[in-house]
């Protein structure tokens, strides 16, 4: 029987390979084994699913499963949302959620994304133990739970609460009174009919594309990069649109095109985002509040310099939103944020909120009354420019070995650059003099290494993209 193990968010496997109705209920066997042994009484479990092959049939399974194991199990009437689900668990104050989806990676994948009773991804301290409950049910095979006393299995809206809170932190009155016009691309993933619907609904101009279920995703991975949003910047050039905003399968990732279609890397808008709401949000100013800011280990230093100005602290974590989630469950931060377009902010869900990120861009072009790269260029010119980057190499034999060694070598100058700090947080991330940095890493969702480089300039980014890349992968 293959492990179980869970990566940088849940487990991923590939579809009738080793993502199986059976391999299926060993994990979910011991997530309920963890549960029930963390809770005196009944506990409630939350079951949602994306809009992948196979994850509503295997989202009712499990509810059966959790029923059978004398769980209650509240099983979502429709695709949901990680962001929405983990609103719910809070919500119902329930004890835990199982999302069914395999986010962003290809269609062939799914997985299982478990959150604990705070709505956060479950940290490694509880996924260890999962991981040790389904080896041991290997080794002994434990016989499947008596069907003595099963709970109830109960079908469950989790859009509406979601989206009625959505409506008291995001001000779309301002969306609405400077006639935006928005295209919103969920790519056939769960975000349809939650983003949509909220600026429908909100009185705002809006049409969607790809707002249909598409278990191939239209033959791209549910990942709202640069490279997939080509048609969404078609049909905001056709209808004249200033903003396409988009999420990926689990809708916990945003993806932002500006007036005449131009990308806004995440990590830019991570800053902007911070600026603009440091500015506007009165609560940031609540008495003896000393929060800061947090961003992974990959994420742009333009966080640091707009935290800087800002007077806030900036705290790095590993990758992984569920290392932020537990700085936001301990109101320690005004926003979190990752590169790879992972966001929320204080007092919202532990969890990245790919619909909250699309809903606050519109508020910040309503408000501010320039374009995002407008804004991006005033950010520049107040705190200095920032040029991050990444690519990922598929994972070979010789990768591998050329990461193992090249990781825990010591570097005190990497090709012509003096290195002023090893960082080993996540990978290895080396700093530079001038400011620039390289990180590499081993991706916990897909079988890539990940290469990350930022620069102060997109000429000095290109040469330390390729010194970097001929160092490690040549
Ligand atoms: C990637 C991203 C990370 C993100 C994770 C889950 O992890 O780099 O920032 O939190 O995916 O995102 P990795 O280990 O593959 O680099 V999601 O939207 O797939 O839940
Ligand atoms: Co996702």
């Amino acid at each position: 029987m293959p492990p179980i193990k869970f990566g940088t968010s849940g487990w991923r496997a590939i579809i009738a390979k080793d993502f199986t109705f059976s391999n299926v209920q060993r994990a979910v066997d011991g997530i309920a084994e963890y549960v029930l042994s963390a809770n005196s009484k009944q506990p409630t479990i939350l079951i949602g699913y994306d809009t992948r092959f196979l994850s509503d049939q295997f989202a009712a399974a499990t509810a059966e499963r959790m029923a059978a194991h004398g769980i209650r199990a509240l099983l979502s009437d429709k695709p949901v949302p990680t962001p929405a689900l983990a609103f719910a668990i809070l919500q119902s104050k329930a004890d835990g959620g199982i999302n069914f989806t395999a986010s962003h990676n290809p269609a062939e994948y799914n997985g299982i994304k478990f959150s604990t009773a705070n709505g956060a991804p479950a940290l490694p301290e509880v996924t260890s133990k999962i991981e040790a409950n389904i080896a041991r049910a290997n080794e002994a095979s434990i016989s499947p739970p008596s069907a003595g006393h099963p709970a109830a299995v109960e079908r469950v809206d989790f859009a509406a609460a979601y989206l009625a809170d959505l409506t008291r932190k995001v001000d779309l009155n301002a969306i609405r009174m400077t006639r935006q016009n928005l295209v919103v691309d969920p790519l056939y993933g769960a975000g349809q009919g939650y983003l949509d619907k909220l600026l429908v609904r909100s009185g705002i101009n809006v049409q969607t594309i790809h707002g249909t279920r598409d278990v191939l995703f239209g033959g791209h991975p549910p990942e709202p990069a640069e490279e997939h949003l080509a048609p969404l910047k078609k049909v905001m050039r056709e209808s004249g649109a200033n903003l396409g905003l988009a999420t990926d399968g689990d809708a916990d990732r945003y993806g932002i095109l500006d007036y005449g279609g131009v990308f806004i890397s995440p990590n830019h808008f991570l800053a902007l985002l911070l600026d603009y709401l440091a500015e506007s949000r009165p609560w940031l100013k609540e008495d003896g509040w000393k929060g800061g800011v947090a961003r992974s280990v990959a994420t742009t230093h333009l966080v640091d310099a707009v935290a800087r100005h800002h007077n806030l602290p900036v705290h790095e974590t590993p990758v992984g939103f569920k290392y932020i989630g537990e700085l936001i469950e301990q109101d320690k931060l005004l926003v979190g944020g990752e590169e790879s377009a992972g966001l929320t902010i204080r007092h919202h869900v532990p969890e990245k909120d790919g619909i909250l990120a699309c809903l606050l861009t519109a508020e910040m072009v309503a408000t501010r009354r320039q374009t995002l790269a407008e804004q991006l260029d005033a950010l520049f010119l107040k705190v200095g420019r920032y040029c991050p980057g990444r690519w990922n190499v598929p994972l070979t034999e010789t990768i591998k070995n050329s990461f193992k060694e090249r990781s825990v070598r010591d570097y005190s100058s990497f090709e012509g650059r003096r290195v002023r700090e090893q960082n080993r947080t996540d990978g290895l991330k080396l700093l530079f003099d001038d400011g620039s940095w390289i990180l590499f890493r081993l991706s916990g969702t897909e079988p890539v290494c990940r290469l990350y480089c930022e620069a102060r300039s997109e000429k000095a980014l290109e040469e330390l993209a390729t010194a970097a890349r001929n160092f490690l992968f040549a």
